[in-house]
């Protein structure tokens, strides 16, 4: 997968990419970063990228001849056709769905905006797709693009040794929480691993974990279970987490 990046601070997502997961797809050549910089396409002396808002107010708005040109530039480095992807904070939020759909694209340009914002009228001509990642504010688009490289970058085939991707297929793929995790020692001030995980019965650690997994999601993310597609053994796990959860004296581990 190729990512072109439109930023002032283009070396500043390449290097969040460049370690861990990402690096490694990175140096496998999974997925290819290339940063523009709408500062080498602006002109004049000044080389300026922005100016004020017609109609008033505070702070600047991108100018889009430097933004045109930048994109123009990484079209035409490569001829694979590319959705341009525009971070900010009006866009849908990004979830693992949306992820999953675009890390199936040999090419993606994301357009990163600085200030408070992009001239509309480039916005309209040239972007596909409006993303944020949620509901805060950031100081500009470069943190939410490093968000969505990681995120398709690890779905990549080969990004991932045996273990994450293991994991992954149990996680991710049904929508729900992930079960609690416990190592060494069995026994600590803190508390004890629960025993069933001790017992070396496979199919009885499957099923606490199950549990576990729909409990934490119904007590945290009650939205998710929603959208979730529970069997009717899934349910009766969750109906015997919530009864073990009103009896007195058994304590899931649920913080209050
Ligand atoms: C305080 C400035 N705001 C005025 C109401 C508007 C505003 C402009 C630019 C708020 C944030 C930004 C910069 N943010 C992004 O470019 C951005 C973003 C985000 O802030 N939150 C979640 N996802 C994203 S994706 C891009």
């Amino acid at each position: 997968m190729r990512i072109d990046l439109i930023s002032l601070f283009p070396d500043f997502v390449a290097s969040l990419a460049g370690h861990g997961v990402v690096g490694r797809a990175g140096e496998r050549g999974l997925i290819d970063i290339h940063g523009w910089n709408p500062r080498d396409y602006a002109e004049g002396n000044y080389r300026r990228v922005d100016d004020r808002p017609f109609g008033g107010g505070p702070g600047m708005v991108m100018l889009i001849e430097p933004l045109r040109a930048a994109l123009q530039a990484a079209r035409a480095a490569d001829p694979a056709p590319a959705p341009v992807i525009y971070l900010s904070p009006q866009g849908r939020r990004l979830d693992q769905a949306r992820v999953r759909a675009l890390a199936s694209a040999p090419r993606l340009i994301l357009l990163c905006g600085r200030y408070e914002g992009v001239d509309e009228r480039l916005l309209q001509a040239e972007v596909d797709e409006e993303l944020s990642i949620g509901d805060y504010v950031l100081s500009g688009g470069e943190l939410a693009a490093a968000v969505l490289i990681d995120a398709v970058a690890r779905l990549q085939d080969g990004a991932l040794n045996d273990a994450q991707s293991a994991e992954q297929d149990s996680f991710g793929v049904d929508g729900l929480l992930d079960c609690p995790h416990y190592t060494r020692p069995v026994e600590h001030a803190l508390g004890a691993v629960p025993e069933v995980l001790l017992s070396g019965n496979h199919a009885q650690i499957a099923r606490w974990r199950r549990m576990q997994a729909l409990g934490r999601t119904w007590l945290r993310r009650p939205d998710l279970l929603e959208e979730a597609a529970l069997s009717k053994q899934d349910r009766a796990l969750l109906a015997e987490f919530l009864a073990m959860q009103a009896t007195p004296g058994t304590n899931s581990g649920e913080p209050a």
